[in-house]
């Protein structure tokens, strides 16, 4: 049975008027995306023509999911709202501080001690505000959501990048922060700049060793890691239809590395099937009766450049498998490439471990198709050179698995099956050695794959590959093997070649599970009491950020200015640092300690220009605190890229920082820092990032007549006492000010609850 069934019949009946409307308005046919998105513009936003990247517009989306690294805060943010119970359904799932060190059991164990805290506030704030709970072991949020909440044609909001992977069963499902999450939860409109669309036609079909992985792979070095900022994507074509809808997930998942705002695909036969699989038939019954509203209108798909503003076309008939990386999703290599490419830059050859599972990849058809090559190891007698682990993304693919045998013959190969857990993909796993830092390079089938990611080791070089394709990689140890032409020599001497992998999409026997981890929350919350021991080192309240002082910002100190990528991961890390999400002044002991000093191209150094001495940026930070003296930090382009985290907006409004000045954003960060109360402005020239020096003290001036679209002035006053001007541009539109002047967006929903 469905969770959630009343409000999905109800989106459904809603749903074609709705459109009907917006196709009147707008007088001519429309997207996939467009229809949900019209389909779920708030009661109090009237209808229009929006302005692709340009107008603000107002949603409801229909749930909202929490993973419990970012839902700390955005719980902790939600109890000050002043609300009974949450407006829309909504999950809480306990995924992301499992370290991966021996195998599930052991380490679930550990998790469920060490963590007992925030386990036990998540479940205990879930009760109470009913929320559905998802215990630690049940598995990864996005293949649990897939696997239970995402329907075609609805929209939700999660406190995670990759909340994305729901687009895979037709929905449009973005990643967002806690506070925007907390609105929601709140019965309160969401906001969203109305997106550019991009289109992408699949053509031909894949076969032998391409999969849907290598699809995004290509998309990421067709579009860069900032090509998707303020998009919607949307797949069709001959292609699009004959993909698994797990396989669309994995597309839509790793549509968060290249900034898009979020992928889809309209409704069809594997959806269908997939819902069915999943014991949601009614779902898949309803969805039927309104499948041309869960699809683009055909005008669309038959002239696509007359309706995105982009189209992209790959045939995939001739796709080729990716390897992507390394330090970078979006550096794209064909296996048959890979040989050249990794001479030429330098990349260790050698294949220490492969990992395959994650959020990303993670489906009975993935693992199928691993299998398949799994079984070729004792088939033709070869041994697997590489280490080699599995997260598997719930307990109902893990238990199905299992059940199938296909464990039994990856622990054939010498694998280890970690907890239904993010793991080693961010940085959660405890690899022996690591701590030497010794140049290596491993393959996983996850998504991201920054410096330092998986395991804290700076020199490991991450390539993102499907799971087939780590397998193959992992069986070979070497980079450079290219399963398509290579061979391999077996344990007699003989040259063998790898059969290409064969998969099942779903299984024959149907999903199967003992306890698949679910906790629902009491019907009368009231009663629930949820306690924060003050002492406690994991779990702070949240003290009220200060209010705009109603001037411009005179005499700020440069923090940073930081240089080149400069990711969420690189502002606030995860792994060691995960278990201090509940708590703000423990976790800004992190900030920006990945950032590269432009000045001395170092990270976690930088000046402090009251006493002269290089330090680390927290500590630097901290005693400009001390002083009461505010700063700015400055960046590059698409500062911000990566997760949804708003711990890194957070922690420089905690410590004093009130601006950060870029060459750009990326969404999820940029909105972030709004609704925390910062400024967050960009460079009108991009050179002028040339101009910071190390020793200026800056000026913001023009804040009392802060208004949408009119750019700011910033004065460097340089050291030698000569001083500039430059432009800064910003997107805050009129509420968005108004966060800034509050302090931040909560500030304003406290004082609505103080006045009641
Ligand atoms: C990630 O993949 O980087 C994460 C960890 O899932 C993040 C969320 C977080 O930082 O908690 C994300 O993608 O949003
Ligand atoms: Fe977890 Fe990795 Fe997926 Fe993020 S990308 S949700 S860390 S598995």
């Amino acid at each position: 049975m469905a969770f959630d069934i009343e409000m999905i019949r109800k989106v459904y009946a809603e749903m074609p008027a709705k459109i009907a409307a917006a196709r009147k308005t707008l007088g001519r046919p429309l997207t996939l995306a467009e229809k949900i998105l019209f389909a779920h513009l708030h009661s109090e936003q009237p209808l229009n023509n929006f302005e692709r990247g340009k107008s603000y517009v107002d949603f409801a989306p229909d749930r909202v999911a929490m993973q419990d690294a970012t839902a700390q805060m955005a719980l902790l943010q939600f109890m000050q709202a002043g609300r009974p119970k949450v407006a829309v359904p909504s999950t809480v799932h306990c995924d992301h501080l499992i370290t991966a060190r021996v195998e599930a059991k052991e380490d679930l164990q550990v998790a469920t001690t060490e963590s007992k805290e925030v386990y036990d506030f998540l479940a205990s704030v879930s009760n109470k505000y009913g929320i559905g709970f998802w215990k630690p072991g049940a598995g990864i949020i996005h293949q649990v959501v897939l696997e239970n909440y995402a329907f075609p044609g609805g929209m939700m909001i999660g406190t995670d990048s990759h909340t994305v992977n729901a687009g895979g069963l037709g929905m449009i499902a973005i990643g967002v922060g806690g506070a925007d999450a907390c609105d929601v939860m709140a019965g309160l409109p969401w906001e969203l700049k109305w997106p550019k669309l991009i289109g992408i036609k699949l053509t031909g079909k894949l076969n032998g060793w391409a999969a849907p992985k290598d699809i995004i792979l290509k998309v990421a070095g067709i579009l860069t890691v900032k090509g998707g900022t303020g998009a919607i994507v949307e797949y069709f074509g001959e292609g699009a239809a004959a993909l698994s809808c797990t396989g669309k997930g994995t597309i839509c998942n790793m549509g968060a590395e290249i900034g898009a705002t979020t992928s889809t695909f309209g409704y069809d036969d594997s959806m269908s099937r997939y819902l069915k699989a999943t014991g949601r038939k009614e779902v898949a019954a309803m969805a039927d009766t309104i499948k041309s509203y869960l699809n683009a209108d055909p005008e669309v798909y038959e002239n696509p450049e007359n309706y995105f503003d982009q189209v992209i076309e790959i045939n995939l008939n001739e796709l080729e498998p990716h390897l992507n990386g390394p330090f970078t999703p979006d550096l794209a290599t064909p296996v048959s490439k890979m040989k050249e490419a990794a001479a030429a830059n330098g990349w260790p050859t050698k294949v220490e471990v492969g990992l395959i599972g994650s959020c990303t990849n993670s489906s009975y058809e993935d693992i199928s198709r691993a299998v398949s090559l799994a079984k070729q190891v004792a088939d033709k007698q070869l041994k697997t050179k590489a280490e080699y682990t599995i997260t598997p993304g719930s307990e109902q693919v893990r238990f199905t698995i299992e059940r199938d045998g296909f464990l039994d013959t990856f622990e054939k190969i010498g694998a280890k099956v970690f907890a239904n857990a993010c793991g080693p993909c961010i940085g959660m796993w405890d690899r022996m050695g690591a701590e030497k830092q010794e140049k290596n390079t491993i393959v996983h089938s996850f998504n991201r794959n920054f410096a330092k990611r998986a395991d804290g080791n700076p020199n490991t070089y991450a390539f993102v590959a499907s799971p087939e394709m780590v397998t193959a990689l992992a069986i070979a140890g070497d980079l450079t093997f290219n399963p398509l032409t290579d061979y391999l020599t077996n344990e007699k001497g003989e040259k063998v070649k790898l059969d290409p992998p064969a998969g099942i999409e779903l299984p024959a026997k149907g999903f199967a599970v003992d306890d698949p981890g679910y906790q629902a929350p009491a019907a009368d919350g009231s009663k629930v009491n949820v306690v924060v021991d003050p002492q406690s080192k994991r779990l702070q309240l949240l003290a009220p950020f200060p209010a705009w002082e109603g001037t411009d910002l005179k005499e700020l100190k440069l923090l940073i200015k930081a240089k080149g990528k400069c990711t969420t991961d690189h502002i606030s890390m995860a792994g060691p640092w995960l278990k201090y999400r509940g708590h703000l002044d423990n976790i800004s002991n992190n900030l920006l300690i990945g950032a590269i000093n432009y000045f001395n191209e170092k990270p976690n150094l930088v000046k402090n220009q009251l006493t002269g001495a290089y330090g680390p940026v927290p500590d630097t930070q901290r005693a400009y605190k001390a002083a009461g003296i505010d700063t700015i930090v400055v960046g590059d382009e698409n500062y911000g890229e990566g997760s949804s985290r708003e711990h890194a907006a957070m922690e420089p409004r905690h410590l004093g920082v009130r601006v950060v000045l870029t060459k750009s954003f990326a969404r999820i960060h940029e909105t972030n820092l709004k609704k925390q109360g910062m400024l967050a402005l960009t460079f009108a020239n991009k050179n002028d990032y040339d101009k910071i020096a190390e020793n200026d003290t800056i000026d913001i001036t023009g804040l009392t007549e802060f208004a949408p679209g009119k750019p700011l002035t910033i004065v460097l006053h340089h050291a030698d006492g000569s001083s500039e001007a430059i432009i800064a541009n910003h997107t805050y539109n009129q509420q968005q000010i108004e966060w800034f002047k509050a302090g931040a967006a909560l500030n304003i929903i406290r004082k609505q609850v103080a006045e009641k």
